[in-house]
């Protein structure tokens, strides 16, 4: 009988034939350009607000580091960003607002705000009650923000009258693609909780999965088999059923972290995912007039 070689189990193939999203690698140059020419969709806004949410150690400021470092080719390492892993509280404690500027050092018209990551044992309700408060435009820059207690509208760093440009015009959920499968419970009900209360407010929702690389051996070897890698889908379709944002609101992406020189394919993800989340951003300053 010949039955034998078949009875070996099969592993499932980790990569895809063909790779399930269109991605052009080579539209970095035109993506830089683009952002460069954005301008916001309403004179009373200068800069659209962004604002970065996520467990601890989620890559939320290496993200903003890899943003700064794709547009001005070279690593840029302007936000902390450290080894979290494992840690339990943030390494960002304050809220910070980053600028992004080009190669030409001229600053293009959005803000990034890095906050203090998401815990899990956190009381459920502070947190949550923070981001909200930041998403709205009640935080004032370097707020540190606290375990015990959430900003007050006694504190002086409460915004009582944000204006439209106080205002997030999009909120990002940073998640690593490693610790999708790892993220307690409690993580994902504070982020839904989030959704839940802003999406009455229109507040367009994007995610970046980080961290591609320690989730997938085929994408660490090589990033560009991003889509073509199964697990990467799968991390993918989890969070978007976790958190409730659509797939194509979805962006994996990796961050620089140990790298000396930029690259392209790194570069190209990154700029892709800015792309989405700054039309996305005024989206919404356009419907505030
Ligand atoms: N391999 C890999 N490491 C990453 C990536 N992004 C971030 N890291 C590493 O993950 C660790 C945490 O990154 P941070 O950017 O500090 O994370 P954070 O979300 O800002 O963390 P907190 O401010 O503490 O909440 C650092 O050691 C980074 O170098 C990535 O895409 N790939
Ligand atoms: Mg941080």
């Amino acid at each position: 009988m010949g039955g034998q070689a078949q009875s070996k189990p099969e592993l499932p193939a980790p990569e895809l034939e063909k790779p399930w999203r269109t991605f052009d690698w080579s539209q970095k140059k035109e993506l830089i350009q683009k952002l460069e020419k954005f301008s916001v969709n309403n004179p009373d806004v200068r800069n659209v607000r962004i604002l970065l949410a996520g467990q601890i150690g989620a890559g939320k400021s290496s993200f903003i580091n890899s943003i700064n470092s794709a547009f001005q080719g070279e690593i840029i390492n302007e936000a902390i960003a450290g080894a979290t892993a494992g840690m339990s509280h943030s390494l960002t404690a304050k809220l910070n607002m980053y600028q992004v500027k080009n190669k030409r050092e001229e600053v293009l018209p959005f803000v990034i705000g890095d906050m203090m990551g998401l815990e899990a044992e956190t009381l459920s309700g502070l947190q949550v009650d923070d981001i909200i408060n930041a998403i709205n435009g009640h935080v004032i820059e370097d707020y540190k923000f606290k375990e015990s207690k959430a900003i007050t509208s006694e504190d002086a760093h409460y915004n009582q009258t944000p204006s439209v440009s106080d205002k997030t015009c999009c909120l990002v959920y940073v998640i690593a693609a490693d610790s999708v499968n790892l993220i307690k419970a409690q993580i994902f009900d504070k982020l839904k909780i989030v959704r839940k209360r802003i999406s009455e407010n229109g507040i367009p929702q994007v995610i970046v999965m980080t961290k591609v690389d320690e989730a997938c051996p085929l994408v660490k070897n090589d990033l560009k088999k991003i889509y073509t890698s199964k697990r990467i889908k799968t991390l993918m379709e989890k969070c978007s059923i976790e958190v409730g944002v659509p797939m194509s609101y979805i962006f994996p992406v990796k961050n620089y972290h140990e790298e000396i020189d930029t690259k392209d394919e790194v570069d190209v993800l990154i700029l892709k995912a800015v792309d989405q989340i700054v039309r996305s951003a005024n989206t919404k300053v356009e419907k505030v007039l």
